[in-house]
């Protein structure tokens, strides 16, 4: 594939923020490639986009790039070093590499193939019920940001899909019969109300119950507790932590058998950045006495960077982790970082952020770099995008099984 022509523009993402959209034609076909921002970043992420803003990349993009870019050859995923080599990301952000790799790759046709013609690999959905935390501009909801669904022993992405939908959709109803719900959702098109996280938990741990009796699998609960969005100095500071007790503070030893409790108690199969960022030693306690009945996922913990995934093998911290390419921007450090999971037989779980566009590419990097599970929400074009981007895959696979 030989690059013909590329271009940018800026866009809003879906928290109206500004961000970058990348066309590259090729001689196959058109591609594009939008870069999604975090809310509750980690501190090691790189740096997104510049100070000098959206504009600045897509002037380097319109201007500079095509000069040392048009004509160039990618016939293997390896060649992304061309592009790697012709942008500084410590000078344009993680995202401007990232948005125009999308575009490249996309512009081979189905992305996927371009990353691993022979993968069979459908990754399960963990979708995303009931918000929280920096995913909502108020203080009066659950401390926790994600309260999720998945289902490990499903035997198909579509019928994931579908039980996740109806969980998102009978939590809906249940949260109607609260005082002052007015179906507000989240940043990830989670439903946001006045409960504390037990509440949350509890509401869902009944829609999960009632919902599974349809289906011969399980719905599981999955959290993300974000805990460094509300960790200081050694405490985690609580608003909503129960009905009983709205305000709390945990010392790092308390705040791992809270989470250890709430594991046992609602069965929990998933549970991402239990701790803030850089406790690795705090993660090992939690995964030493829980990582055979829950995953253990480091998200800020790890930020897609190979070296701080080294640390957390080496401390036995986690036994899964999120896979965010703008974490690290690049796609073959992205690459990298998978198989080092895959080789530590950690699993990996690819996901999408709470600033989103209606790109799918990270559909084709979940089947193409073979991740088990990919966390990309429920509701909400931008999720519902990427979603159904699967599915089509899906069935792109069972045609090239039954030729
Ligand atoms: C997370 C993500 C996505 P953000 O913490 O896992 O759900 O949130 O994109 O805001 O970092
Ligand atoms: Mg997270």
């Amino acid at each position: 594939m030989i690059i013909k022509k590329i271009k940018a523009k800026k866009i809003k993402n879906s928290r109206g923020e500004d961000t970058l959209k990348v066309i590259v034609k090729s001689d196959i076909t058109k591609g594009t490639g939008a870069a999604p921002s975090g809310m509750s970043t980690g501190k090691h992420e790189v740096m997104a986009f510049p100070e000098e803003g959206v504009d600045f990349c897509v002037d380097f993009i319109n201007k500079e790039l095509p000069k040392k870019l048009l004509g160039l050859q990618f016939q293997k995923y390896s060649d992304l070093k061309k592009v790697e080599s012709l942008i500084d990301i410590n000078k344009y952000g993680g995202n401007t590499l990232v948005a125009v790799e999308y575009a490249i790759i996309n512009s081979f046709g189905n992305a996927w193939e371009f990353v691993d013609e022979n993968s069979k690999q459908v990754p399960r959905p963990v979708g995303n019920v009931i918000g929280g935390g920096a995913h909502v501009r108020s203080d009066k909801v659950p401390d926790f940001q994600e309260f999720l669904v998945l289902s490990l022993n499903c035997p198909s992405f579509v019928k994931a899909m579908e039980a996740n939908y109806r969980v998102h959709s009978l939590v809906q109803k249940k949260f109607k019969k609260l005082k002052k719900f007015n179906n507000e959702i989240s940043d990830e098109g989670a439903w946001i109300a006045n409960i504390s996280n037990t509440e949350a938990l509890d509401i869902l741990h009944e829609s999960i119950k009632e919902i599974s009796r349809d289906y011969d699998f399980v719905l599981q609960i999955g959290l993300d507790v974000a805990a460094s969005s509300f960790y200081k100095d050694g405490k985690y500071y609580y608003k909503n932590y129960s009905n009983e007790e709205k305000v709390k503070v945990l010392s790092s030893t308390e705040q791992i058998e809270y989470i250890g409790g709430l594991i046992e108690k609602y069965g929990l199969k998933y549970v991402e950045d239990p701790l803030h960022e850089d406790d690795f030693e705090g993660f090992a306690k939690l995964s030493e006495k829980y990582s055979n009945k829950c995953l253990i996922v480091g998200d800020d913990l790890i930020t897609t960077n190979l070296d701080r995934l080294k640390d957390a093998v080496k401390f036995k911290s986690i036994n899964s982790l999120i896979i965010k390419p703008n974490q690290i921007g690049s796609l073959l450090k992205t690459k990298k970082v998978v198989e080092f999971a895959k080789k530590n037989k950690l699993f990996c779980v690819m996901s999408h952020r709470s600033g989103e566009t209606l790109d799918t590419t990270i559909s084709h990097l979940a089947v193409g770099l073979g991740t088990p599970l990919f966390k990309t929400g429920i509701s909400g074009p931008e999720r519902e995008s990427k979603l159904q981007e699967v599915r089509k895959i899906v069935g792109q696979i069972k045609a090239k099984i039954a030729e």
